[in-house]
């Protein structure tokens, strides 16, 4: 039984937690694989390594699931756009080939990304997984849009100057959702029992744009994942509406940042509620740490309420107070 899944589905009522970002940058375990390794996208091809990685945090932790090793920007990739990681830049994206993305086959799609689905596959094989879920995940099409775009991290809102084409923009949207429904129906063919939607750029766009770029878009691929039996945790980070949000979405979890009132959500929200701790409590001490997961955990006692962060896990955290924090969270009641 896994406990997630079941969580979700209402069949269990126990205290359940992983970490966005959980695989990765703060782990020594990730980090000497890393710099084997220079090439992350060939990294994240790599079935044995990315699923060696998504396991490694398991090892470690008691945590409900694993989320695959992987990156939002492989979608980028497999549709032709170069993708490279500088150190302390991030990621850079070559030029939009027009011709290139607007002619883009399934097949070849596919066949870039078929290293992700092997990676997932054998994670699903592993003892570590027994009973436990694998989160397989993709950006929403904005967060993607604006990557492609942008080229870059956009860092303010100035790249909505960009989106003045509204015919090429309208198509690429619809191409960039597409392959994101493909991206998520192959990861569920190959074992991924929920999917997580990551929308990390929601918050550089106006209310006025939210139903064109955001809801819309993404109750597509709502409706898409649940069409496969499969759950959708969303995650609008910076969103200014998490209601509304839910109620047009229709998410069946809905993963909150840090910057928004815990207890307001628990008053307003139905559905189950993921996150919400700032990850910065994780550099600190622990008695602080622990002050502020009851927070969390008192507020939503008596919600369905996946514990998790507010953003990812930070470079710079310490594996022992991510073994403390899941430690107070299972030991919650
Ligand atoms: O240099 C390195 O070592 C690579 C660091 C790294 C890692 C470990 C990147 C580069 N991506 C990842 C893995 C990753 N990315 C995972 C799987 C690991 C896990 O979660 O446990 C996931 C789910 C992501 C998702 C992702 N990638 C998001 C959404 C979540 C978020 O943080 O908002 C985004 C925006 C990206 C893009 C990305 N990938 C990497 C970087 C540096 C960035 C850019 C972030 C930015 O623009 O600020």
């Amino acid at each position: 039984m896994t406990t997630l899944l079941n969580y979700i589905k209402k069949r269990t009522n126990a205290n359940c937690i992983w970490l966005m970002r959980q695989a990765g940058r703060y782990l020594p375990e990730f980090r000497k694989i890393r710099a084997e390794n220079s090439d992350f996208i060939k990294l994240c091809l790599n079935e044995d390594l990315s699923s060696e990685i998504t396991i490694q945090p398991l090892r470690r932790f008691e945590v409900d699931a694993a989320i695959i090793f992987s990156d939002i920007l492989l979608v980028p990739y497999a549709l032709g756009q170069t993708v490279s990681f500088k150190k302390d830049y991030g990621p850079i994206l070559g030029n939009l080939n027009y011709n290139q993305i607007f002619k883009a086959e399934e097949r070849k799609f596919l066949e870039k990304l078929n290293p992700v689905y092997g990676a997932i596959k054998k994670t699903k094989e592993r003892k570590e997984l027994k009973n436990k879920d694998l989160i397989g995940f993709v950006g929403a099409p904005w967060t993607i849009l604006i990557y492609m775009l942008n080229r870059k991290s956009p860092k303010n809102k100035d790249i909505i100057h960009s989106l003045n084409d509204r015919k090429f923009i309208d198509e690429l949207l619809k191409i960039i959702i597409k392959f994101l429904k493909l991206h998520i129906e192959n990861q569920i063919k190959y074992g991924a029992t929920i999917i997580q939607i990551f929308d990390s750029w929601a918050g550089l766009l106006d209310m006025n744009n939210y139903d064109k770029y955001i809801y819309e878009p993404t109750k597509e691929l709502v409706r898409f994942t649940n069409s496969k039996n499969t759950p959708v945790i969303c995650f609008p980070k910076g969103i200014n509406d998490y209601k509304q949000y839910v109620n047009v979405v229709k998410p069946d979890v809905i993963s909150i940042d840090y910057s928004v009132d815990p207890k307001e959500i628990s008053e307003n929200i139905d559905i189950t509620v993921q996150g919400g701790l700032n990850p910065n409590f994780l550099l600190g001490d622990k008695e602080e740490l622990k002050t502020n997961v009851k927070k969390y955990l008192d507020i939503f006692k008596n919600k369905q309420y996946i514990f998790n962060l507010g953003h990812g896990v930070l470079p710079n955290t310490n594996p022992n107070m991510v073994d403390y924090l899941v430690k107070l969270v299972k030991n919650y009641s």
